[in-house]
């Protein structure tokens, strides 16, 4: 019999970025789709395959009958209901930080370690966050080639990633310094911020408009930020490499939607940029953008809505040996989240 997929927090933003990718497969290994969510969206009807869906409330008898359950919620709603849903029976693909590091949960990038899926004690697979997730089928592909080393990573992250407020603060900022002239004095962006009655108070800890803002997420010790240390620790389980050295800089920049990294991977072996390229170019789910004489490059404005990883400005460090520089710009809002949380699902299926 087919299986049946629950979506919990379907009327959510990854939740909606789920169902769109689920209306745009062309075949899907289904039988039911469930739609979850809160009390306050249970009720709501959404149209998913052509067919309405009637949400239904978060609840436990929500999850029987499921085989897949897809968690798209905060990590405590996460923490508190994916245990529910691997009780009833389910699997449960989390896309929230709840379970990550638990040595008893996968971390799973289909295309990176599939295998992983089987292995889950708790009935529960966790989805690695979007900054960590934007670089992993370039860097697993590498890794499987010439094995990976040292990894030295600054991120350029989308406003997309502190959600819907982070979406909605950019475009204030941007519409309360456009035309302004202004960027020209120092604390004129916050001035301008200021006048046009935004609060002080922003989920980026500065002006982001006309600006970059070395912080994101949440402080941590020794000046390390939770994003930071979330990019070592989930590196290193997903390409299995306990003791892989890693050092990241995470940096909120002014674009909506899409996460790019500059990466600064150090091998066992010597790995050319042709042998990269190559590499690149079999992983379906890489688009490999590097024409350096033609200024052809990938950038997060060209990627938004895109389900690939877009890989360019593949170097050959010059004082480095083994070392390869390049540069990678991922959807958070797909492969960062709904969509590999889906290709797990689906990865399941098979
Ligand atoms: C961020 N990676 O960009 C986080 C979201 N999960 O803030």
């Amino acid at each position: 019999m087919a299986p049946t997929l629950a979506i919990v927090g379907a009327t959510g933003a990854v939740g909606t970025v789920m169902i769109d990718i689920i209306n745009n497969r062309e075949t899907v290994p289904w039988g039911e789709i469930r739609l979850i969510a809160s009390a306050r969206s249970a009720g709501k009807k959404i149209t998913v395959r052509g067919q309405e869906h009637t949400v239904v409330e978060l609840a436990p008898e929500a999850f029987d009958g499921v085989d897949i359950a897809l968690f798209d919620v905060p990590d405590e709603v996460s923490a508190q209901w994916a245990p529910v849903a691997a009780e009833r029976g389910a699997i449960a693909v989390d896309n929230s930080g709840a379970f990550r590091m638990d040595p008893e949960v996968p971390l799973v990038v289909p295309e990176v370690n599939a295998e992983k899926a089987n292995e889950r004690p708790k009935g529960i697979i966790a989805n690695p966050n979007c900054t960590t997730l934007s670089m992993m089928a370039a860097l697993g592909a590498l890794h499987r080639e010439f094995g990976l080393r040292e990894l030295v990573v600054s991120s350029y992250q989308a406003a997309s990633g502190a959600g819907q407020e982070g979406i909605d603060r950019l475009q204030a900022e941007i519409a309360a310094v456009a035309g302004k002239g202004v960027g020209e004095r120092a604390g004129d962006v916050a001035e301008a911020l200021a006048a046009a009655g935004l609060p002080a108070e922003t989920p980026f800890k500065a002006p982001l408009a006309l600006n970059v803002v070395p912080w994101a997420g949440s402080r941590k010790d020794d000046g390390w930020t939770s994003e930071e240390l979330k990019v070592r620790n989930e590196s290193r389980k997903i390409l299995g490499i306990p003791d892989l050295k890693v050092s990241a800089t995470c940096v909120r920049v002014p674009v909506v939607t899409t996460h790019s990294l500059a990466v600064h991977a150090t091998f066992e072996r010597e790995v050319t940029v042709e042998q990269a390229h190559r590499l690149f170019e079999a992983q379906p789910t890489i688009v490999l953008q590097d024409d350096h004489d033609n200024g052809v490059f990938p950038t997060p404005a060209g990627v938004v809505g895109e389900d690939p990883t877009y890989v360019g400005r593949v170097r050959q460090a010059l004082d480095f040996p083994n070392t390869l520089d390049f540069f990678v710009c991922g959807d958070n809002l797909r492969k960062g989240a709904a969509l590999n949380t889906y290709e797990i699902a689906e990865t399941l299926a098979k």
